[in-house]
């Protein structure tokens, strides 16, 4: 039989609201449940924001002294970028640093969270620093302040000056943390007079495993290690994270808050049974072994000991000390669950379960779609390790983003994406997880590492040959959102 409605039955559903039979008689439209508004809200104070990054909106690579950067130099290198495109004029950012910032007030939004270009600062990486390279951040800082939007800098989002790629060999030697702990310092000296949240490092995970090991994806600088070069790598990010927490600490404002801003790997239960939910406790402390765990409990699990075997890092006392440092929050950037996680009887407590191929992704090829990430991320941050402040650093996706004839984008499918994100983030919070603040990513559509400017993730879109920045539709959303302080 055809599940299609038959004539007769399509005139008597059309006709039916045509007679106005959907105006319920008002006794019934009190008793009626759908009728009840549910306030979804998000707790009072919370920090609403875009997030950004330096090389890949600033543009102006040679301007005021700037010093290159191993993403120069890799973008530049023949093969490397999908549609062949450098981060050289970029979004233009930082001429277009004032436009872009009543992009952020036409959102409503009260917090941006941007990177400082280490190479801008320290050309060399050491050394004499620019001081007009700093002039532009203050510069930035002072029109964000001015327009009621409240800084939040990261320190490095991945541009490392080249000098110390060419020097140190980046992060494989521990004179490269020393360094970044010395480029902290300077920071801190001189804009957290203004800036009072701090990130150190963004997504020590990916630049990693990208940059420095054999992983899908290559990024700068595109150097492949065997497994005990890479736990070392690992190793001096996490003793520069501390290093910079500490110089912050020596050199910042009283009161200047930090943390990191990492790719937690998102453990989820498949199903979300009590023991499921212990599993993905046990998994989240393990599977994030090589970076928040050990700056949070300032020591390499057992498991990822275990694991290294004779790869495993050479440390001392002391670097786990300053590695463990105390931070203020913890920043986590979630796009999508890294593993589904069951119980298991075994001495590990849990598994991993292998995702199908039909598994739901949305543009970009490495990102799934799984909302229940921004539940469980901060959840068992909080639970695992009892992470007293949260920042959601970075959530959004990139999309088709295909304008129709009046040049406007109708991005549903981010939509969709978002509301479904931020409906987990809600349950989140309301069940007093504690997540201060949320940063989309992102602002507007940007260089997009490996994919060039192939994948767009903006709220704005750019037509990166007229700088041109237009709203599409889930901008409008996510003013909405932040409007009411709530789902909408
Ligand atoms: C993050 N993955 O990168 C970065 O922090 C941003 O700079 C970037 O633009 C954004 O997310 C979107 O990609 C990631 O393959 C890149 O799992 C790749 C992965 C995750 C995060």
């Amino acid at each position: 039989m055809s599940h299609r409605f038959t004539r007769r039955q399509f005139a008597t559903a059309t006709g039916a609201v045509a007679l106005g039979v959907s105006a319920l008689p008002a006794a019934s439209a009190a008793a009626n449940p759908v009728a009840a508004p549910v306030h979804r809200n998000f707790p009072r104070d919370f920090a609403w924001g875009t997030a950004t990054s330096a090389y890949q909106i600033e543009g102006a690579v040679n301007e005021d002294g700037r010093g290159p950067s191993i993403w120069d130099a890799y973008a530049h290198t023949p093969g490397k970028i999908r549609d062949g495109s450098n981060a050289d004029h970029a979004a233009d950012h930082y001429r277009r640093y004032k436009e872009d910032i009543q992009l952020m007030k036409a959102l409503g939004v009260n917090a941006y969270r941007f990177s400082i270009a280490w190479p801008r600062i320290f050309p060399q990486g050491t050394g004499a620093a620019n001081p007009k390279g700093l002039d532009f951040y203050n510069r930035l800082v002072d029109e964000l302040l001015a327009n009621g939007i409240e800084p939040f800098a990261t320190l490095y989002h991945w541009d490392l000056p080249q000098a110390l790629q060419d020097r140190l060999g980046g992060w494989q030697s521990r004179d490269t943390a020393k360094a970044f702990g010395d480029y902290a310092g300077y920071v801190a000296q001189h804009l957290t007079d203004r800036v009072r949240n701090i990130f150190t490092i963004n997504e020590s995970a990916t630049f990693i495993d990208f940059g420095y090991g054999a992983g899908p994806v290559e990024m700068a600088p595109g150097v492949k290690l065997p497994q005990a070069g890479l736990n070392q790598v690992r190793h001096h990010v996490a003793l520069g994270h501390g290093l910079a927490v500490q110089a912050i600490r020596a050199n910042g404002r009283a009161g200047t808050q930090v943390g990191p801003a990492e790719n937690i790997v998102a453990c989820v239960p498949a199903i979300e049974t009590p023991a499921n939910i212990r599993a993905s406790e046990i998994a989240t402390r393990e599977m994030n072994g090589g970076y928040l765990t050990v700056i949070l409990e300032g020591r390499y699990t057992d498991g990822f000991l275990a694991y290294a075997g004779k790869d495993a890092p050479v440390f001392t006392a002391e670097d786990l000390k300053i590695i463990s440092s105390p931070v203020d929050f913890v920043g986590i950037n979630v796009y999508m669950p890294q593993h589904y996680v069951v119980a298991t009887e075994d001495a590990s407590g849990f598994a991993l379960v292998p995702f199908p191929s039909s598994f739901p992704r949305m543009e970009s090829d490495w990102l799934r779609i799984g909302p229940e990430a921004m539940y469980w991320a901060p959840r068992n941050l909080a639970k695992v390790w009892n992470v007293e402040n949260i920042y959601i650093s970075e959530n959004g996706t990139s999309a088709a983003d295909q304008p129709d004839a009046g040049g406007k984008i109708h991005d549903l499918d981010r939509i969709m994406y978002l509301r479904n994100y931020l409906t987990q983030l809600q349950r989140a919070t309301a069940e007093g997880v504690p997540v201060r603040g949320y940063f989309q990513w992102s602002l507007m559509d940007n260089f997009e590492w490996p994919d060039g400017y192939d994948k767009r993730f903006g709220l704005y879109h750019v037509d990166f040959a007229t700088q041109k920045r237009s709203p599409k539709l889930s901008a409008e959303f996510y003013r909405a959102v932040v409007a009411a302080n709530a789902l909408v």
